[in-house]
């Protein structure tokens, strides 16, 4: 076996150093990322670093190589760090006990529950949904699905039962894990019983693995639910990594698009991991044994790269977070960095924007001379709240990285990296070593220079990005490289100032981004269209002072709705049933038709307008089929 167990990656520590790497990452690519794949331990090294194209697409990073990334996070770490604590648990309630697991301590549960998965049937290539709270288990059940080469496909315990089901149908998944309940505040979710109610909506699970977390009387179905513990207890502590190739299937992870159901993004080894371990170790700034904060949940892509497996790679001590930051009272996050003395902290704006509405009292009792640095991803920040963060988490003597990136894009591309970069509010500033992001004007052309405004596209490969949609490869293409041949098309529009930084101003196709969370106008529709009562529906984002974009729905009836207050109630727990509550909307117009261009499209430009309030110049609606509808919305709006 050929592993090395250098830990010697590059760390960019000046502008100087970061023009350098870029500029070498741009014209030497093959020797920028094979020199960031040395640090990392292979089985087998590369052919090529890489081979792409941008038409089928088809993109292969470190082909021919073999390697394991829960033996990178794992087994890489225990000839120096064994005892160095790895995952910090902090429970939802303050008062119960946080538990701490070392290197070795989650290698050996690692490698139990990789033989779990074995003995239970799995293998390399099966698909295994993971459908846990924010507890250790959720780590230790991806490291085990990685280390045995089955694909993880982690579902946000937010989802519903629906949303679990065509997640677990759409990649054919045979086994589940789950748990039989968590609190989230003082709000009970007993995740089991909706296991119970999506199975029977499927065909592939054949077994179900319960962690048993707050003792709740839970339905066990023989034959096909088994108790987490029942099974560690049976297993071997020795375990093998599978030596996979670099090219092998990693995760599957579902995120929004603009039309259609959720798009199974599918990630895959070697480039995930040495994407994930190159782009932690920069963004943040991250020192050999400081304490890292994320608050995402694992079921998001962010809990994936830099909760789960940024920070192992690198050795870090991560903390995953049960809980919310309102719980049991607003200075709760500030709480967790001053009790474990987290250096760095990452989290949502919509977060940040929640508490400033608390004031900032709070803070006089808190200690958190530890941070380093803070973060923020998920949603553009804004100014107010950007200084806010500064001021009153920082202390003015933190840089904070505002790191952009996507569940396509598998880790950070444009962000500032902490202590180099010079900061300017609300701009994610510049593109990471490798990152080669363009602006698309409206014919299709890149745009040259400065103070300048387009579509985000990215022009070359980098080893992060998705591979494929599961199962779908025809809509990859259509949806990520076909607006914009030859390049990959974010969905994002993007400003770039006089000074040549970044700032992405948000989607500019049919997704919305509500409190971090992404969520197609389309799914929505499809939710609401269920109810007996709806006949049609329009739904779109407009600006909410905390969420970052509310949810706004329009929905045309059969007949005269005899209780409006009622007809709202049951639309927004329709919505929870099929999608989650998070996807609720916030106001429900009832309306008697909606803008309808003579093409049979609704023109959402007017519906986006009158949502926010802006109902003075709607443009040009001349080519609707009935310019009157537009005067009724705008009479009835909310
Ligand atoms: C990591 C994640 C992706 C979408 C993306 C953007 C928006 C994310 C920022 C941002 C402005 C940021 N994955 N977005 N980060 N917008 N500034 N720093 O969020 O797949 O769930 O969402 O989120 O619109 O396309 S995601």
């Amino acid at each position: 076996m050929n592993q090395t167990l250098s830990n010697n990656m590059k760390q960019i520590n000046s502008i100087e150093e970061y023009n350098a790497q870029y500029k070498q990452s741009v014209q030497n690519h093959d020797v920028f990322w094979a020199d960031a794949a040395e640090s990392f331990s292979w089985r087998k090294k590369w052919d090529t670093v890489l081979d792409w194209n941008f038409t089928e697409p088809s993109v292969k990073w470190f082909n021919g190589a073999e390697c394991n990334l829960s033996e990178n996070c794992l087994d890489r770490q225990l000839a120096t760090r064994a005892n160095q604590v790895a995952i910090v648990w902090e429970p939802n309630d303050p008062k119960e006990q946080h538990r701490t697991l070392t290197y070795k301590q989650l290698y050996d549960e690692v490698c139990r529950f990789a033989n779990v998965l074995k003995n239970t049937g799995a293998k390399r290539g099966d698909r295994i949904c993971i459908y846990l709270p924010m507890i250790p288990e959720a780590a230790i059940a991806m490291l085990a699905c990685a280390r045995i080469g089955a694909i993880h496909t982690v579902v946000f315990a937010g989802f519903s039962s629906t949303s679990l089901a065509d997640r677990i149908n759409d990649c054919q998944c045979n086994l589940l894990i789950t748990a039989d309940a968590f609190y989230r505040g003082e709000k009970k979710i007993e995740l089991k019983k909706i296991v119970d109610e999506a199975l029977p909506q499927t065909t592939t699970i054949k077994n179900c693995i319960v962690y048993n977390h707050r003792n709740t009387a839970i339905e066990m179905k023989q034959g096909r639910d088994l108790w987490w513990s029942d099974l560690m207890k049976n297993a071997s502590v020795e375990n093998k990594a599978e030596a996979m190739l670099s090219e092998d299937p990693l995760f599957i992870l579902y995120t929004s698009g603009s039309t259609g159901k959720p798009k199974g993004i599918l990630h895959t080894t070697a480039g995930y991991m040495v994407y994930a371990g190159y782009t932690f170790k920069n963004v943040f700034n991250y020192q050999n044994g400081e304490v890292f904060f994320c608050t995402a949940d694992v079921g998001w892509v962010t809990g994936h790269t830099y909760l789960v497996y940024g920070p192992l790679l690198n050795g870090a001590t991560t903390i995953m977070f049960e809980g919310i930051p309102v719980y049991p009272d607003h200075g709760r996050f500030w709480d967790v960095v001053d009790k474990h003395k987290v250096n760095i902290f990452y989290t949502a704006p919509t977060a940040i924007r929640s508490l400033e509405t608390y004031g900032t009292e709070i803070f006089k009792t808190k200690d958190l001379s530890s941070l380093r640095v803070l973060g923020t991803v998920g949603e553009p920040i804004n100014e107010e709240a950007w200084h806010w963060y500064d001021k009153n988490a920082g202390k003015g003597k933190c840089p904070i990285v505002d790191t952009w990136w996507q569940t396509e894009t598998g880790g950070i591309l444009i962000s500032p990296i902490a202590t180099v970069t010079k900061l300017k509010p609300s701009f994610a500033t510049f593109p990471l070593p490798g990152v080669q992001p363009v602006l698309m004007d409206g014919q299709g052309k890149e745009i040259s220079g400065n103070d300048v405004e387009g579509n985000l596209c990215i022009k070359f490969p980098w080893p992060g990005m998705a591979r494929t949609i599961y199962g779908n490869h025809e809509r990859f293409r259509q949806t990520y490289f076909s607006s914009y041949p030859g390049y990959y098309f974010t969905g994002d529009g993007c400003k770039r100032d006089a000074d040549g930084y970044y700032r992405i101003t948000g989607r500019v196709d049919d997704v919305i981004n509500v409190s971090g969370h992404r969520i197609g106008t389309g799914e929505i529709e499809d939710a609401i269209d269920e109810h007996e009562l709806v006949i049609e529906t329009a739904v779109v984002g407009f600006p909410h002072d905390i969420k970052g974009q509310g949810i706004y729905a329009y929905v045309i009836c059969t007949g005269k709705v005899e209780n409006e207050e009622k007809l709202r109630t049951e639309i927004k727990a329709m919505v929870t049933e099929k999608i989650g509550a998070f996807a609720r909307p916030d106001k429900i117009q009832v309306v008697k038709g909606l803008p309808k261009t003579r093409s049979g499209k609704i023109m959402r430009r007017i519906l986006r307008k009158i949502a926010e309030g802006d109902i003075s110049n709607l443009g040009d609606t001349t080519t609707l089929i009935d310019p009157t509808v537009v005067g009724q919305i705008k009479e009835g709006a909310l």
